[in-house]
């Protein structure tokens, strides 16, 4: 993938933030979704690239746009695209911190093409890496990132989703002394939180959704972060897919390669809210300033874009 891509790609998230962000707390969850979908898709009109969208909005007849198997850009190299033009829209509906409009793109292939189901995900940082075993407990792999770290694991924070389900892993996280941050939504964010020092996140836990799993990889893949994984199917047609994904055993340990089987993945994703990284959207008369990060596994290169976008003049350029 050319270089040059990830300024594209930056635009296509930054549309995705920028018209959904206008409904913040204004309990319109479907709306600011569909306004991203709306605005991701378009933007993807002039990027030249050949895409397919193998992780979107639901399969061809629930989406009407971004629908797996999609084919959007303007023509040019072959890829697979994940999105997720708002990741959080009940933080959006609610007005609360933490949503991102995200995307991965990788060389054909290279994404699992995990369907929407659960997922139980484990996620460091680069300084943490190699240092996590999902089928130890908590408890051993607190411990065994904080040596990794060389930190104690009451400098340790991590994130998890607010659930009944993690009451066991809160327990053993409380116990253990590390530090945690509970959120109602969005584990992506936290993931691509990890992949900066500084973020104050050092790992995310927990079972969400598995779409969102292979996000969080493409972006801790791109800094050398480490995740494990284990699909989590819940009925007999949740198993079926997972067979027909090629995993046999749904209770094999997924690594950070077999979610992203490339070293050629683009990472980018613009915050709508608050984030422990980015800042949120600013509107202002006649523009808005967004906060973006894209991150590019090949060159391990990280670029935060703080922009300015002015509406007058391209409303303007538009209709010249
Ligand atoms: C998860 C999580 C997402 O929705 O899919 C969650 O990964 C849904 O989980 O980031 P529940 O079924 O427990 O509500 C998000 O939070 C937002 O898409
Ligand atoms: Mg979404
Ligand atoms: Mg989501």
């Amino acid at each position: 993938m050319d270089r040059t891509l990830s300024l594209e790609f930056a635009r296509v998230v930054e549309a995705a933030a920028l018209r959904s962000g206008r409904l913040l707390g204004r309990g319109q969850k479907d709306a600011a979704d569909g306004l991203a979908v709306d605005a991701m898709r378009q933007a993807f009109d002039s990027v030249r690239i050949s895409g397919t969208v193998v992780i979107g909005e639901g399969e061809i007849d629930e989406a009407p746009m971004l629908y797996i198997g999609e084919h959007v850009g303007a023509g040019g190299p072959e890829v697979d695209i994940a999105v997720d033009p708002i990741e959080g829209t009940n933080l959006i509906a609610k007005g609360q911190n933490g949503a991102i409009a995200v995307m991965a793109i990788a060389e054909k292939g290279g994404l699992l093409h995990a369907p929407d189901m659960y997922m139980e995900k484990l996620c460091v940082g680069p300084r943490g890496a190699g240092a996590i075993d999902i089928t130890k407990s908590l408890t051993e792999n607190i411990k065994n990132v904080a040596a990794k770290m060389e930190r104690s694991v009451e400098e340790i924070t991590l994130v998890m989703l607010d659930r009944e389900r993690h009451q066991g892993l809160m327990k053993e996280a409380r116990e253990v002394g590390a530090r945690i941050m509970l959120i109602s939504d969005g584990d992506v964010n936290p993931a691509m939180e990890c992949c900066i020092e500084g973020s104050g996140v050092h790992m995310v836990v927990g079972t969400g959704g598995a779409p969102e799993g292979v996000l969080a990889a493409a972006a801790l893949k791109c800094v050398g972060g480490d995740m494990q994984a284990r699909l989590k199917p819940e009925t007999d047609e949740e198993i079926r897919r997972c067979h027909e994904m090629g995993i046999t055993d749904v209770n094999q340990v997924l690594t950070l390669d077999d979610l992203v089987r490339t070293d050629d993945v683009i990472f980018a994703a613009t915050a709508i809210t608050r984030g422990n990284l980015l800042n949120p959207i600013q509107y202002f008369p006649g523009g808005a300033r967004t906060h973006t990060i894209v991150m590019r596994s090949k060159t391990g290169t990280v670029r935060f874009l703080d922009t300015v976008h002015m509406d007058d003049k391209l409303k303007s350029l538009k209709a010249k």
